[in-house]
Formats: C-alpha cells, sequence, structure tokens
C-alpha cells in the first residue's frame, strides 16, 4: 500500500496570504505546506505538496496520484466549471478529500456553494481555514492505517 499522500491546489492559491485576509486568512501557501509536512510525518506519510494555475497539469497530478494513499485537493476556481478534473478525480481509486480555506456556503456569491467536484470525492471540509488540510490529511492516514 502506497503511503503517500498528495495534496493538490489549485489556482491564484500561490497568492494566499496577499489579500482577502478576512475570508483566506493571513497564511501563505509556504505555511500550509509546512502544515501538511508536519501533519504528514507525524503520521508516516510521504507528502508530495503543490500547486498550479494550470489545468492540464492539474489533471496530469491527479492521474499520478490515483493510486496514491489518498489526494487532498482544493481545486479553488476549477470547483465550479473543469469537466477535466471532475472526470481524472473519478479514476482515483483513493480517498479524495475536497478542501475549501472559507466556508463555501456563507460566501457573498451564490455559485461559490455550487462546487461540482463533490460528487467525485469521499467528503469535504469546507469553512476550518487552512486547518483544513491538516484534518484532511488525518482522515487519510486512517483510512490507511498509517
Ligand atoms: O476557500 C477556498 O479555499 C476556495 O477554494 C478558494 C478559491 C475560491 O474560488 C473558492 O470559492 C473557495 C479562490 C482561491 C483564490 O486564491 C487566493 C489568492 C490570494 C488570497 C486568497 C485566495
Amino acid at each position: 500500500m502506497s503511503k503517500t499522500v498528495h495534496v493538490l491546489n489549485g489556482p491564484n492559491l500561490n497568492l494566499l496570504g496577499q489579500r482577502e485576509p478576512a475570508i483566506y486568512g493571513h497564511q501563505t501557501l509556504a505555511d500550509v505546506e509546512a502544515l501538511c509536512r508536519a501533519t504528514s510525518e507525524a503520521r508516516g506519510l510521504n507528502l508530495i505538496f503543490r500547486q498550479t494555475n494550470r489545468e492540464y497539469e492539474m489533471v496530469d497530478w491527479l492521474q499520478e496520484a490515483r493510486t496514491s494513499a489518498g489526494i487532498v485537493i482544493n481545486p479553488a476556481g476549477f470547483s465550479y466549471h473543469s469537466v477535466p478534473i471532475l472526470d481524472a478525480l473519478k479514476m482515483c481509486a483513493c480517498p479524495i478529500v475536497e478542501v475549501h480555506i472559507s466556508n463555501i456556503h456563507r460566501r457573498e456569491a451564490d455559485w461559490r456553494a455550487d462546487t461540482i467536484m463533490t460528487t467525485a470525492t469521499t467528503g469535504i471540509i469546507s469553512g476550518l481555514g487552512t486547518k483544513g488540510y491538516a484534518l484532511a490529511i488525518e482522515f487519510i492516514a486512517d483510512q490507511v492505517g498509517a
């Protein structure tokens, strides 16, 4: 059984911490990676942590991750329209946790709640800030008995 967890981040999350702190907090993506690394190490899991602004790259990474211990994905703006990413998620054999830093059901625009990814994920964490990433990794560790 693979002991690698993939944490994949979608468009614009490379700028996390640089705008809208009232919604997304002050932590940067480097801070999120450090949190994910500490959580994975504590549970004996290897971590691959990535961010992309390119849809095709996310599809490639999901195909790479499909037989891993699990996937944590914040699809960001891809959440609302990307059929290629949805199809790639459906091909994954491992547990998948969709994470959103903000509570997408409490946002100013109703459409933000309408992620199409959730039909292909094991579950979703939304609104718990960057801690959601750590909780998602803990869930995957439990699933693989790590
Ligand atoms: O709450 C989340 O994690 C989101 O997935 C973030 C997406 C947004 O489109 C979703 O509705 C909810 C947006 C990410 C934009 O990246 C940022 C860049 C700089 C500062 C804050 C966010």
